[in-house]
């Protein structure tokens, strides 16, 4: 899969991408990360990129031509009609649903603003969907592509080496993920939990299923929700019922 960048600084993308699992990935080719300098495509003798707002009001607005030329080329290089996501506390809030869906892309083109914005004009142009992190405003898109890209680049087979790991951790099915602990067996006189020593597969699985529950109707009682509407308690009761499960509780 192909993750390309147009933004105004892509040290902080190519630095920020290349160490741990996504430099793995990398140097295995399961994922490409380029990056594309705005700047290069500035039509101005001083490489200027922006300008002021019309109709007056606070910084700068980053031109459309050069936005333009940017993207364009990057979608030529691509060879093909990639989607085109522009980070923006605008768009729509960047979920693990969404991570999964653009997984399945072979390329993405991420547009990076900074300032106060691009012109409106060009991202009609050249946008296929506004995207956000979260409810807060950010210096600039690098961060939000740099998270997105993180999220969906260990959906890509063989990013993780554990290949189930990303079935089953938080918010999959709208769970929280169970407590984990490691050795030492006792640590500031807090034991692990008796079951996770016993060896017992299927109580350790009902266990940490029953932690999942727990987490996830305790801090999160919207994913609660979510999950207990796709599994109505009928299937938990035809769990329950399995002998070695409510024998050893
Ligand atoms: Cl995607 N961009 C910017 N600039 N700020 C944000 C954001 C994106 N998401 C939340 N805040």
């Amino acid at each position: 899969m192909n993750f390309h960048v147009c933004t105004l600084f892509p040290e902080m993308i190519k630095q920020g991408c290349n160490t741990s699992i996504l430099g793995r990935a990398m140097e295995k080719g399961l994922i490409t990360i380029g990056t594309t300098d705005i700047r290069d495509f500035s039509t101005n003798k001083h490489m200027k990129v922006d300008d002021y707002p019309y109709g007056g009001g606070a910084g700068m607005v980053m031109q459309a031509e050069p936005v333009y030329a940017c993207v364009e080329h990057v979608k030529k290089q691509l060879g093909g009609n990639a989607r085109v996501l522009y980070m923006t506390p605008q768009g729509r809030t960047f979920s693990q649903d969404m991570a999964q869906e653009l997984a399945k892309e072979e390329n993405l083109i991420f547009l990076c603003g900074h300032y106060e914005g691009i012109d409106e004009r060009v991202l009609e142009e050249v946008v296929t969907d506004y995207v956000s992190i979260g409810d807060y405003v950010l210096t600039g898109g690098e961060l939000p592509a740099m998270v997105m890209i993180d999220a969906i680049a260990r959906l890509v087979p063989d990013v993780l080496h554990n290949d189930v790991s990303a079935d089953i951790e938080t918010f999959y099915d709208n769970l929280l993920e169970y407590p984990q602990y490691s050795r030492p067996a006792v640590w500031h006189d807090k034991e692990v939990p008796a079951v996770l020593l016993s060896g017992h597969h299927k109580n350790i699985e009902a266990w940490r299923y029953e932690q999942s529950l727990e987490r996830t109707k305790r801090w999160r009682p919207d994913l609660y929700e979510k999950h207990m509407e796709a599994h109505p308690p009928v299937i938990k009761k035809k769990r329950k019922k399995k002998k070695n499960n409510s024998e050893n509780k």
